[in-house]
């Protein structure tokens, strides 16, 4: 157990500027196998969107393996994960002395109770955001055996905003599944769903540009096809809308995560918020139970109950900037200019990416929870009983492929 996370092990090591950024993922099962070009793939989305710093022309992110596979296939044991830097500076970059508001440069200094505000920033740097992406591209594929998709994608950047007609938002027969969706992302410039609400949002990232700012925005994650019955309600820790939570809270800059229509449920009466069910076919045991709206985000008491996830989390801009606020020289304590060095307009599409990720690696687990096995073939053969009773019982519906 690490974190939240109950049948998984994970964590990271490495700094920004440091000779690699490493994952260490424990508790898959053997069997699995890893397609690196695809963990290769994600990888390079997350250097993606507009405006990044120069550090993503530097960097070709790629994931070596360094323990746990045999053959292409997980064997049981911790599997290593590791994406070299290029910029590996770490021993000559300057000691920062004027702490950017925002960073972790101040609140690092009260922590370790010094003033080296490098070592700091080298591991509270976003790059550690790479060992996240590799772990939660080999989680999807294990997902993948259980028909479980996931899509992180850019809802809005500052005050321009994806329109409505979203993935589990918009699904159900007829629906647009989620692969549709995927293609629609990966075919924009700042991973939205919408060539027009892309265009808005590369304006606002131009803007931020030209104005010496930065800015940032909302990411969304949608997942298909989700095993329900994941989670519990029985502790608080074992809820699953919190495990994600505290997934989604973690990532750099990440301020607020909301499930379903989130805090917009605070505002309106319990029947308009509320999921309706409805079964398909009447008739004892011939039910098939219908979600005509997914309000809920998918999860209901801590547990998935069949619809697809919806989560979405708030980034605020990146608080390296190039026209500085106000700060204090640690060295004199007098009043200065916070510093400047190399850094993004926005990371919102880096966001969408991690974020998408960080769902992976926790679905990955709750399955896993649920479910167990120590091989691929003793997870799926127990799935399969799995869904053969919550079918029985009337899961199972379209919605979960949408
Ligand atoms: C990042 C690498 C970093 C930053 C950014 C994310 O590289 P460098 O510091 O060498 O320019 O571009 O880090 C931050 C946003 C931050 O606040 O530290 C990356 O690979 O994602």
């Amino acid at each position: 157990m690490s974190g939240f996370l109950r049948r998984l092990t994970f964590r990271t090591a490495g700094e920004s500027h440091g000779p690699m950024v490493v994952a260490l993922l424990e508790g898959l099962p053997r069997g699995l196998p890893i397609d690196l070009a695809a963990v290769d793939a994600t990888l390079r989305l997350r250097q993606g969107g507009a405006g990044r710093g120069g550090r993503q022309r530097i960097e070709d992110d790629r994931v070596q393996i360094l323990g746990g596979v045999r053959r292409g296939r997980t064997i049981g044991s911790p599997l290593a994960l590791a994406v070299a830097n290029r910029d590996h500076s770490i021993d000559d970059l300057p000691e920062p002395s004027r702490p950017r508001p925002g960073h972790g440069d101040l609140a690092g200094c009260f922590h370790w109770l010094d003033t080296d505000i490098r070592s700091t920033l080298e591991r509270a740097s976003a790059r550690e955001t790479c060992a996240r992406v590799a772990a939660g591209a080999v989680c999807a594929q294990l997902l993948g055996l259980a028909g479980t998709e996931v899509l992180g994608y850019v809802r809005a950047v500052h005050a321009a905003v994806l329109p409505a007609d979203r993935p589990g938002v918009s699904f159900g027969p007829g629906g647009t599944p989620l692969a549709q969706w995927r293609a629609r992302r990966d075919g924009t410039r700042l991973y939205t769903l919408d060539a027009d609400a892309d265009a808005a949002m590369l304006e606002r990232v131009q803007e931020a540009a030209r104005k010496e700012d930065t800015v940032g925005g909302v990411v969304e994650v949608a997942a298909a096809g989700v095993v329900p019955g994941l989670g519990s309600c029985v502790q608080w820790e074992e809820k699953l809308d919190a495990r994600l939570a505290a997934a989604l809270m973690s990532i750099p800059a990440v301020k607020g995560v909301e499930v379903g229509v989130g805090f917009g449920a605070a505002a309106a009466f319990g029947s308009q918020v509320h999921d309706p069910i409805g079964a398909e076919r009447g008739g004892a045991g011939g039910a098939v139970f219908q979600r005509p709206s997914n309000r809920a985000g998918g999860l209901e008491a801590g547990m998935t109950n069949g619809q697809p996830l919806v989560l979405r989390a708030a980034m605020k801009p990146i608080s390296t900037l190039r026209q500085p606020l106000a700060s204090v020289d640690l060295s004199s304590g007098a009043p200065a200019l916070a510093g400047y060095e190399r850094s993004d307009v926005c990371a919102v599409s880096a966001c969408a990416i991690v974020a998408e990720a960080m769902v992976a690696l926790v679905l990955a687990d709750a399955l896993l929870e649920r479910i167990g096995g120590e091989s691929v073939g003793e997870l799926q053969s127990r799935l399969q009983v799995f869904l053969a009773e919550a079918r029985r019982l009337g899961g199972g519906g379209s919605a979960p492929t949408r």
